[in-house]
């Protein structure tokens, strides 16, 4: 675990070596409320989103009630600016420059609410096989609510990340059997508001359901290494789109939009 204060040389060997990092307090309490109120803010004066049909939206069903459950904006930061403040602050910039060791840039932008009840992710690595999509691809957890076991905090398996690809690089997500990694070897990222979690898109990661009666709001913010495709945020979001698309269409859902 590392502190604010851990130096960038230690911080970098601790990514290396393991895959993630946590830093503690990077941002003020004053900019958690304010991302805390933006979110509550978002259900409902742009409640007009929440559809089933709009690919900005991600729902999980509910393990007690079965009922399918409205999860996630992503994109968000064109929707919430004080989301887009925190993607672009200079303290976590900072940071990944020094993990990376030149720019970070920022690829793609998503606020999981995880509401009681809600499913968690199986195994899996977010990187995937697309034509170009960055090795260097990390992902920042800001949780605007306290993460902890009962409400589902992400899981991560460090080491794992040294393999690179563990599924068929075929362009399809996979999820891992859960045989893939040692569950001697998970790490809850337990944060509060404030703190960040680092991880690479070779690490191996999960989350359980929320069966606590509070939220687990968290904004997941993902970056390449500037020379590693430079931006590609609206690259991303079009290829992303497209593969969503395709992918309800092969469901016989053909009347998706994004708005
Ligand atoms: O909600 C979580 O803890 C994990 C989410 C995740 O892995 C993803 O969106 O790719």
């Amino acid at each position: 675990m590392n502190a604010t204060a851990e130096p960038p040389a230690a911080r970098r060997a601790d990514y290396a070596r393991d895959g993630f990092v946590i830093v503690r307090g990077l941002y003020d309490p004053a900019d958690m409320r304010a991302a805390s109120a933006e979110a509550d803010g978002l259900l409902t004066d742009r409640a007009h989103l929440k559809s089933v049909r709009n690919i900005r939206c991600r729902w999980q069903n509910n393990v007690f009630t079965g009922e399918c459950t409205f999860e996630t904006f992503d994109p968000v930061i064109d929707i919430g600016p004080v989301c887009d403040r925190l993607a672009h602050d200079t303290r976590l910039l900072s940071v990944l420059h020094d993990l990376y060791g030149e720019p970070a840039r920022l690829f793609k932008d998503k606020l999981i609410y995880k509401p009681p009840g809600v499913k968690g992710y199986g195994l899996h690595q977010d990187w995937i096989a697309w034509d170009g999509f960055p090795r260097s691809f990390l992902t920042v957890l800001v949780p605007f609510d306290a993460a902890d076991r009962d409400n589902g905090c992400t899981v991560v398996y460090p080491g794992y990340h040294h393999d690179g690809p563990l599924t068929a690089q075929d362009g399809k997500y996979h999820e891992l059997p859960a045989e893939t990694v040692d569950e001697a070897r998970a790490v809850h990222l337990l944060l509060e508001p404030g703190d960040v979690a680092i991880f690479g898109g070779f690490t191996p990661h999960r989350s359980d359901p929320n069966v606590s009666a509070r939220w687990r709001r968290q904004l997941y913010l993902s970056y390449n290494a500037d020379s590693d495709g430079g931006d590609q945020r609206a690259k991303h979001y079009r290829e992303f789109h497209a593969w969503l698309r395709t992918k309800y269409a092969e469901h016989g859902k053909t009347d998706t939009y994004f708005e």
